[in-house]
């Protein structure tokens, strides 16, 4: 059985599909793609994924994309310790977490949107970062106002670590990235210094990749 991880350091989406390898416990090979470089675009990375983002999880030659798929996939594959409650208001309570951070705030700060910005829109820099740190607020501030429905625990789904974690921790790592005031949340800051404490989260953070800044 042979795991391939198509990443690079700073990605967000491949530190979601990291961590979630290391909490089950999986050997697996990560293969870097340099997003600074433009590498996504490049004949070798496109053959394997013509929409040209990280990251691709290639499992014995079947080939998964969008980092919340590939969490699933993952999790319905290795059943232990799931990452998902039993009950469907549960499923559907972490994926409609997982979804504040994955679907409606991190497409807007991507790679491909920044420099569409810059070269099509013609913003400078200060307002790019604006914008950036703009839908990272909206996303906190609606992240927070759904742990404060009585459900959240130690982690964002009671006392058990789900996806919702794995996608709000790449969310307030992003956010530290970009130096978002976070202050407005201390349910999801403390929800996510919790996951980040354990070496799963640790160990797949982004600063701890080859490449990464002192690294
Ligand atoms: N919804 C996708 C997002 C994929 C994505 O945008 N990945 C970023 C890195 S975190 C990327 O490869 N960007 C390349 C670009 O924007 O050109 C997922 O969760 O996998």
């Amino acid at each position: 059985m042979a795991l391939v991880l198509y990443g690079y350091w700073r990605s967000l989406a491949t530190f979601r599909v990291r961590a979630a390898l290391k909490l089950k416990g999986l050997a697996y090979q990560e293969n870097i793609i340099d997003l600074s470089q433009g590498e996504q675009f490049s004949q070798p990375y496109h053959s394997l994924n013509p929409q040209h983002v990280l990251p691709l999880l290639d499992h014995d030659g079947l080939r998964l994309t969008q980092s919340l798929a590939i969490v699933e996939y993952i999790n319905d594959t290795w059943p232990q310790d799931s990452l998902l409650p039993p009950d469907a208001p549960g499923k559907a309570r972490v994926r409609a977490l997982a979804h504040i951070a994955s679907a409606d705030v991190h497409p807007l700060i991507v790679p491909r949107v920044r420099n569409y910005l810059e070269q099509e829109c013609g913003l400078d820099e200060a307002t790019r970062l604006k914008w950036i740190r703009h839908w990272f607020a909206k996303g906190t501030e609606a992240i927070e106002a759904k742990l404060s429905d009585g459900l959240a625990g130690t982690y964002a789904h009671g006392d058990q670590l789900s996806l919702a974690d794995l996608a709000l921790a790449s969310h307030v790592v992003g956010a530290r990235m970009f130096q978002v005031d976070l202050s407005m949340a201390p349910r999801l800051e403390g929800i996510v210094n919790r996951c980040l404490a354990l070496e799963a989260f640790a160990s797949a953070h982004p600063l701890a990749q080859e490449g990464a800044p002192g690294r």
